[in-house]
């Protein structure tokens, strides 16, 4: 297929050293770098024990990115470039904008509200080191007769329970390897460990209880198949300029971070009948995980995990495994980000990017109506999928954004790794008589319910800015019998169209209730009058089932409702607060939606719970088989017709 546009190359610009094609292209290993200096050579300077947290593009004003890229790159000045980070110095932390052209620290702010940024990469690495040189753990050990050297211990943030917080501290469970690389499934029951990270020491030791300790058989998970895929497809078909990709009818920029991981950006779609690339999604990006365990027992209590904002998405990503993660057709992308001293730090084939063919049907039709001929025609449906993978912990979480060259944009999450497991006495269900808050899945080791609700960010901008939210409700009516209908038939549905006034009203949870969720454009209609919209279709649904006062829920409230709607506002775009370790959800979704702004005709964003209710199974032991979900943007009366025949 051809689209003129193709032709446009992008016009990248040399900015002190820095090579940058788009305003949202995410900080170089230069830009980290000179970050890094900025603040050493500033009144930062005479502090050694400075560590950095965050360290990410200060998203530029939309309107300016906008009016860049529409002025073709070319008569408007290149956005501002800024960073913004957030170190800790002297038990405080600070958020700091940084110019990147001048180097100049623009602003200091001091953080005083609750919560704290993530812990860095060090402090979780030696926090999981101290319980091994600790006494009483190495008695522990001693007395359940294991050998300390086959001990592996892991970090685990401790959330909020109502408590006064007064230092960064974080909880530390410790696993026996022994003969398999499956850590997890040999937990030492029964010990907990409590680390003040400020000065990396036990401040709660707690042994409560021995439980038999999983045996290591049948645990690992290394698997000597080959990945050999069957490939047969050309890479030509993508373009990607830095980080702008085109293919097909679509073009959109593919950025990283440390948070979120990867992020999509001005997703365009050409439309073949206007000429023209036309506006969908201004930016799109996993914003907060919720994962609360079901066990209220000392030991488990607290592991109401938020990853994206405890730990980071970007900084639990993968390098991808050619022929494993991505296909043979792939193209990779590396990340970038800043260490706990600011160095820049590279994750190779952090991002891949290919065609999928996965057998299905794009559209078919055969006419046998059309007298002396079978009519046939159809077409193989052909997609573009950028990938990446998370490993939190225990799980791993494949991240996909598929385009589609009928205007659907499918978001999808799979689910793997291994379980988080608790030892038990029991080596039969039918010993159980005390609740065991999960499934056996192998002698003394219960798998432990819990849930994974991944939020999503979606700045959509369908054919222009100003969008409203409509809902479509599919209402049974009876048939009204006139002189004219006389019919037999009793009832039919109609749909009754709904604009959304204001962002209370868009906080929506899903169900068996017939109702289409649409972003429109109030402000153009199709040829034939119709409102341009997509429209959202929904995976499962599933939201929270915790009790409104349980802690983990007073701080991922937003998980109670599957969809929002919430007016564009730059400094809005994670769900769960930005700083969300020990957080007390006091920032976040929840909190911006009750300024119940008037959401008709405005920049909207879209929040989009992907949720999974998790009763492990048998199966799911040692490793677990990928689980599925996602949901679709669709164009809905967006073009004149459908747009595969244009291609
Ligand atoms: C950090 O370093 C400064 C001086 O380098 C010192 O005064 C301060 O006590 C240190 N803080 C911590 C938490 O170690
Ligand atoms: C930082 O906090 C810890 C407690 O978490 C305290 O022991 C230490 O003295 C504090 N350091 C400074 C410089 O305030
Ligand atoms: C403990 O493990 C180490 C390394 O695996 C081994 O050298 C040592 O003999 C073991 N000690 C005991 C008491 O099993
Ligand atoms: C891949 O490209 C080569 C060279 O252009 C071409 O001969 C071949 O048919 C292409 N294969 C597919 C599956 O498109
Ligand atoms: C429990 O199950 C095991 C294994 O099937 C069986 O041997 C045992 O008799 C059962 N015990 C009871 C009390 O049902
Ligand atoms: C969007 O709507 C606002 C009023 O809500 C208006 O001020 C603005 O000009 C509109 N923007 C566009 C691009 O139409
Ligand atoms: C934008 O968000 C910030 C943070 O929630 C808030 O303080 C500010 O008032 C918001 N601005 C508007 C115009 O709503
Ligand atoms: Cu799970």
């Amino acid at each position: 297929m051809k689209v003129p546009f193709l032709i446009l190359f992008a016009i990248c610009l040399m900015l002190k050293s820095t090579i940058l094609c788009h305003p949202l292209d995410p900080l170089t290993p230069e830009e980290i770098n000179k970050i890094k200096l900025t603040i050493q050579k500033s009144h930062f300077s005479s502090f050694s024990n400075l560590t950095f947290h965050f360290v990410d593009l200060e998203e530029p004003e939309k309107h300016h990115v906008l009016k860049w890229l529409s002025s073709h790159k070319q008569n408007e000045p290149f956005p501002i470039r800024r960073a913004n980070v957030v170190i800790r110095v002297n038990n405080e932390t600070h958020e700091l904008i940084i110019d990147l052209i001048t180097g100049l620290i623009v602003s200091d702010k001091l953080h005083k509200g609750h919560g704290y940024p993530p812990f860095t990469f060090n402090e979780l690495f030696q926090a999981s080191r101290l319980p091994l040189r600790y006494p009483k753990f190495q008695d522990s050990i001693l007395k359940r007769g294991l050998n300390l050297s086959e001990i592996t211990c892991l970090p685990l943030t401790t959330g909020w329970f109502g408590e006064v917080v007064t230092r960064r501290v974080i909880r530390v469970t410790c696993f026996y390897r022994g003969g398999t690389s499956n850590i997890w499934a040999r937990p030492i029951e029964g010990v907990s460990l409590l680390i003040d990270i400020e000065v990396m020491q036990v401040v709660k030791y707690v042994d409560r209880f021995k439980a038999p300790l999983p045996k290591a058989e049948g645990t690992d998970f290394q698997s000597q198949k080959p990945n050999s895929v069957f490939c047969n497809r050309n890479k030509s078909e993508i373009i990607i300029d830095g980080h702008e990709v085109r293919w097909a009818n679509w073009e959109f920029h593919v950025a990283f971070n440390v948070r979120a991981g990867l992020i999509i950006s001005t997703g365009n779609i050409f439309d073949t009948v206007k000429k023209k690339f036309r506006r969908v999604l201004y930016r799109g990006h996993v914003s907060e995980t919720f994962v609360p365990y079901m066990d209220p027992s000392p030991e488990w209590y607290y592991r109401t995990f938020m990853d994206v904002g405890e730990f980071g998405f970007g900084r639990s990503a993968n390098s991808l495994v050619p022929l494993m993660d991505c296909p043979c057709n792939a193209v990779y992308m590396d990340g970038y980000m800043g260490g706990a001293d600011g160095q820049a730090q590279n994750v190779p084939k952090a991002i891949c990017i290919f065609e999928s063919y996965a057998g299905n049907v794009g559209w078919r039709h055969t006419e046998v109506g059309v007298p002396g001929k079978v009519i046939t025609n159809g077409e193989a449906e052909i997609n573009l999928v950028v990938r990446m993978v998370a490993t939190v912990g225990n799980y791993d979480y494949i991240l996909d954004w598929e385009f589609k060259k009928s205007g659907s944009i499918k978001v999808g999450v799979s689910l793997s790794g291994v379980l988080e497991m608790k030892a038990t006495q029991y080596t039969n269900t039918n010993q159980t008589t005390n609740e065991i808050y999960g499934t056996m899945v192998a002698q003394n080791t219960v798998a432990l319910n819990h849930d994974h609700f991944l939020t999503y960010y979606l700045d959509l901008d369908i054919d222009g800015i100003n969008n409203s939210l409509v809902k479509a409700k599919l209402k049974t009516v009876r048939t009204k019998h006139t002189n004219i209908i006389n019919s037999p038939r009793k009832s039919y549905w109609r749909v009754v169209r709904e604009t959304v006034q204001k962002e209370v009203d868009a906080r929506i949870q899903l169900g068996l209730k017939p109702v289409e969720l649409l972003i429109t454009n109030p402000n153009k209609k199709t040829e034939i009058g119709n409102h341009m919209s997509y429209k959202l279709m929904a995976g499962r649904p599933a939201i929270s089932l915790l009790a409104d006062d349980d802690y983990p829920q007073i701080r991922a409230s937003y998980s109670k409702y599957q969809v929002w709607v919430t007016c564009y506002n730059k400094s809005e775009r994670w769900a769960g607060g930005f700083y969300a370790d020990r957080s007390r959800g006091d920032d976040g979704l929840a909190i911006w939606s009750q300024r119940n702004l008037a959401i008709v005709n405005k920049d909207l964003v879209l929040w989009y719970t992907v949720g999974f209710h998790h009763n492990p199974q048998q199966e799911d032991f040692p490793v677990m088989p990928t689980l599925y979900d996602g949901f679709e943007l669709r164009p809905s009366n967006f073009f004149e017709r459908n747009p595969l025949l244009e291609l």
